[in-house]
Formats: structure tokens, sequence, C-alpha cells
């Protein structure tokens, strides 16, 4: 048996080392070294190879090490194989504390302090307490409700939308696009944490937009292709929008001359917003070959039938 690993190297060698300290017993790869395949039980991987099965026959389960799995064809893997997605604490807490330091930038009128540092301009504006400040979050799940309940601790007043109706203390929650209207008209600062899906794809787009409140912003840790880049646009120009945190894009990484790169109401960032911890990645994937073993369920089990 032994555990095949193909995603980045830096964090691969990370990886075998942690497994090396606390299973020493699973021989472990970095591809493409894949050792003897019809040994390799376990693969973790960002995309996986093609054929991954015909590749690796004995297979048990394979590892996204992101949170998102549309980088790859979900469909392209037998039904049968377990995809398990990562939801390990290391990348929870990298998500709260971006989305928390976007919303704070937002809130605490951040971008336009910089661009008037810039024009030379001392001009103040008008502190809001938090408890006034309205804050949306699309999508409910580990990610969505980490970052609320870190927002909570600061006293916003927060919303949060999904596909099933779910409860989170201290947060109204909205359910399927019916919903959404409602709460989008109560949001000044607006943060996408969807997966990626044929669903959600360009969800964030000038109709979304129009139901925010003049001034709204956005701060976007989803995927790219949620985002209409036209619509962003169009919304920071007349002023619908007040700015934007854009972290995830389609392309990866924008062509040199794309608008995003240059744009005063845009922040941008090289899809950075959370990444795996190997620590922590490590711990919850042997947990999961434990949990494998003993016939008990999986931790970020995706639902082939949800896509997420
Ligand atoms: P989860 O699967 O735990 O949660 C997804 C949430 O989105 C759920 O609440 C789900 O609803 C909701 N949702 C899905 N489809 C719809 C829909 N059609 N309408 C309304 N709500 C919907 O995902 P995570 O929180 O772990 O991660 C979310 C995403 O964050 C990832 O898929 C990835 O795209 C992104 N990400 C970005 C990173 C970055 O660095 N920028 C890093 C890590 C992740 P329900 O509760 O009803 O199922
Ligand atoms: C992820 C990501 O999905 O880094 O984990 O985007």
């Amino acid at each position: 048996m032994s555990f095949l690993y193909k995603a980045d190297p830096v964090r691969g060698m990370e990886w075998a080392r942690l497994f090396a300290a606390k299973a020493p017993d699973v021989p472990f790869h970095i591809w493409p070294d894949i050792g003897q395949a019809d040994r390799v039980r376990y693969l973790a991987a960002w995309v996986p190879p093609p054929d991954v099965t015909g590749q690796f026959p004995n297979l048990e389960i394979f590892f996204s090490t992101g949170a998102g799995i549309d980088q790859f064809d979900l469909a392209a893997l037998p039904p049968e194989l377990p995809v398990v997605r990562m939801a390990e604490p290391g990348i929870v807490a990298g998500m709260v504390e971006y989305a928390t330091m976007a919303v704070l930038a937002f809130h605490r009128d951040l971008p336009a302090y910089i661009r008037q540092q810039r024009e030379g301009r001392w001009a103040a504006h008008r502190v809001y307490p938090a408890s006034k400040r309205r804050v949306g979050v699309l999508g409910l799940g580990v990610l969505g409700c980490a970052v609320l309940g870190q927002l909570r601790t600061l006293g916003f007043q927060l919303s949060g939308w999904s596909r099933t109706r779910r409860q989170v203390d201290g947060v109204t929650c909205y359910a399927g696009q019916e919903e959404l209207p409602a709460m989008l008209t109560n949001t000044d600062i607006l943060v996408c944490l969807l997966p990626l899906t044929p669903e959600t794809r360009g969800i964030l787009n000038s109709t979304l937009f129009q139901h925010l409140p003049r001034g709204a912003s956005l701060v976007h840790v989803g995927r790219g292709a949620h985002l209409d880049h036209p619509a962003l646009l169009d919304a920071l120009e007349t002023g619908w929008l007040s700015g934007a945190v854009v972290d995830v894009t389609d392309p990866e990484p924008l062509p040199p001359d794309h608008p995003f790169w240059a744009h005063p109401k845009i922040l941008l960032t090289p899809h950075i917003a959370s990444m795996t911890q190997p620590e922590t990645a490590v711990e919850q994937v042997l947990a999961n070959i434990r949990r494998h073993e003993a016939g008990e369920p999986l931790i970020g089990l995706v639902d082939r039938s949800r896509g997420y």
C-alpha cells in the first residue's frame, strides 16, 4: 500500500516529512515518482492524472488538495471512487483571516484612504460601528460559516445564503434563488464563498449587483468563473458598487492588459485567500484513512449529486 502526492512539490516535501513522522508504515511518493502503480491506494492531487483508475487499479480514495473541486472533471472519475476535499483547519483559518481583512478594509474605508494618500489628500470619512454594517456571505459551508463566526465577534449585522435551509447562530439565513434578492437588499459588503457549479457559474453578474444597495462592495474569494468581469467594471464605473477585493479570476492569471490590474477600485490578489496547510492537511488525510479502514464516514466527502 502507498500514498501518492501530485501537487505543489515544495509542500509535497513537507507532506513527505509529516508522513514519515506520523505514518512511517505508509510509503509516500511525490509525482512523477509514482513507485509501484498497483500499490497506490491513496492519491492526493489538485488535478488527478487522466485515467486515474486505469493507471492505479487499486486506488481507494482520491483526495483533492483544495477545498474546491471544480479544477477537475468529477464525472471523469469512476463513480465508486470516493472523492474527498480539503476541509482542514489550516485552510479554514486562512480564509477567515483573508475574508475578515477584506471586510474590515471596506468597513474602515481603507481602499479610499489608499487612494487619498496617493493623491496627497487628507480627508476623514465618518467612522461607523460594525453594528451598523451589514455583511452577507454567499455560501454557508465550512468556510462561509467560519468567516461568519469571526465576523460575529466583531459585531457586524450578518446574513448568509445557501442552497438548502441552514441555521447559523447570529446570522439571518436565506436559502434558494427566490430568497437571494432579499438578502442582497440588506447587504453592504458581500462575500462570495460558493463552490463553482453549473448553478453558481456567472452568479456575480449585473442582476445580482442591482439587488445590492448603491455603494455596496464585493469580496470575491469563491472561484473566478462566478464573476462576470464586464458587469463588475460597469458597476464600479457607475458607482453602484464602491469597490471589490478579487482573489479569484477566470482565467488565472489575468492577461497583462486586463482592466482589473490597474483598476483604482479593485484590490486584486493571486488566488491566495487561503491555502491547504501541510501540517493540518496530513492530520486530516491520515484521520480519513483510519476512518476508511474502520468503515466510518469520511470528513469532506464530496457529494457527487450536488457537485461540491
Ligand atoms: P462547502 O461545500 O462546505 O459549502 C458550500 C456552500 O455553498 C454551502 O452552504 C452550499 O449550500 C452553498 N451552495 C452551493 N451551491 C449553491 C447554490 N446553487 N445556491 C446557493 N448556495 C449554494 O464549501 P467550502 O465552504 O469549504 O468552500 C467554498 C468554496 O470556497 C470552494 O468551493 C472554493 O470555490 C472556495 N475556496 C477558495 C479559496 C481561495 O483561496 N480563494 C480557498 C478555498 C476554497 P448547502 O449548505 O445548502 O449545501
Ligand atoms: C481551494 C483553493 O479550493 O485553494 O482550496 O482555491
